[in-house]
């Protein structure tokens, strides 16, 4: 990758860890409401696996979805809007956080159902294989989802008819406070996927380079028609499942274990390794992306509620 890629890659990094920081912000004065999960240390994850795709194919995942959309070239206005309730957001505000969704850059949705989105990734690729296209959906769940029934429906529905998919299992060792090995009768999720024959990855989804090398190959052979893909990256949310869980349930030294195998630093890193970067050029994108999100929560707050009678309207598409 060359310099230019790889200042976008911690652009991209930098542009969803920061947007979450400034939800947290905004949502403790009250400014949004309902349920509402940030991604804040899973960057990597996201930014590798979604770094080949082309604009034309499909991203969809769950109710942790800021950085699905941001990153899918969302508009960080129209998503903090949505957060806000506001009419001005991707979805009128009808949707908010855990429901972000735009069908003009083909991300087809953030779902608060765990696993449900795995049955409509079945769909989306099964209309691409209908048509004859050549286009790849990338499906993210968490590891919480492979414990869900419609998980295992889809998997197999997915190898069966060797759809384009590329499943990416978030897997930050927790659902919500259940750990993995309290919940799954397989530690290795990864294993537990490969019944349904298809290659599967076990990936540090700290590592941007390891992730979106994996993520790669995944795309290239679910477009070439040799069907699905299974990754499970392995990650950690710094923050508690919800703004509402104050995560007791782990450890300081296990929080501590991961933020030093933080994607940010790494990335920076890298690029120092290769290229004669200065500081400055990683705080001038440091400050387009506080500038972004300034004008963001600027957009947000000037909007408003849409009208009650609208409530009903956008429930079926035409
Ligand atoms: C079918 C279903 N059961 C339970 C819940 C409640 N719930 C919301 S999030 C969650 C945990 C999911 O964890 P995981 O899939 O690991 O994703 P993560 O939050 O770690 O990203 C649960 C149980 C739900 N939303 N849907
Ligand atoms: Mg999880």
């Amino acid at each position: 990758m060359n310099k230019a890629e790889l200042m976008e890659v911690y652009y991209l990094m930098q542009l969803a860890r920061t947007f979450e920081t400034r939800v947290a912000e905004q949502y403790t004065r009250g400014k949004m409401g309902g349920f509402c999960h940030l991604y804040t240390g899973e960057e990597a994850v996201a930014v590798g696996a979604m770094w080949h795709l082309r604009d034309d194919d499909y991203v969809i995942g769950s109710y942790r979805d800021h950085a699905y959309y941001l990153l899918r070239g969302g508009d960080p206005g129209k998503a903090m809007a949505e957060l806000f309730g506001h009419k001005e957001g991707c979805c009128k505000g009808k949707g908010g956080s855990m429901h972000l969704f735009d069908w003009d850059i083909n991300f087809l949705g953030g779902y608060a159902i765990v696993a449900g989105m795995c049955p409509l990734a079945v769909g989306a690729a099964k209309s691409i294989q209908y048509r004859g296209e050549d286009r790849v959906v990338v499906c993210f769940f968490g590891d919480g989802a492979t414990n869900q029934g419609v998980y295992h429906e889809a998997l197999n529905m997915g190898s069966l008819y060797e759809l384009p998919i590329v499943w990416v299992c978030e897997n930050n060792h927790y659902a919500i406070g259940t750990s993995v090995p309290r919940s799954s009768a397989r530690e290795s999720l990864a294993r537990k996927a490969r019944s349904y024959e298809m290659p599967t990855y076990v990936v540090d989804g700290m590592d941007f380079f390891k992730m979106q090398s994996v993520a790669e190959r995944a795309i290239a052979d679910a477009r070439a028609g040799k069907g699905p893909s299974f990754i499970e990256a392995q990650c950690y949310r710094y923050r508690g499942h919800s703004m509402s869980d104050p995560a007791t349930y782990r450890s300081e030294e296990e929080v501590e274990y991961w933020k030093k195998r933080d994607p940010i630093p790494r990335i920076k890193a890298a690029i120092k390794h290769d290229f004669e970067v200065e500081e400055e050029e990683f705080e001038e994108v440091d400050a387009r992306v506080r500038r972004e999100l300034d004008e963001a929560i600027e957009f947000a707050s000037e909007g408003s509620e849409l009208p009650v009678e609208r409530l009903y309207e956008d429930l079926y598409v035409e």
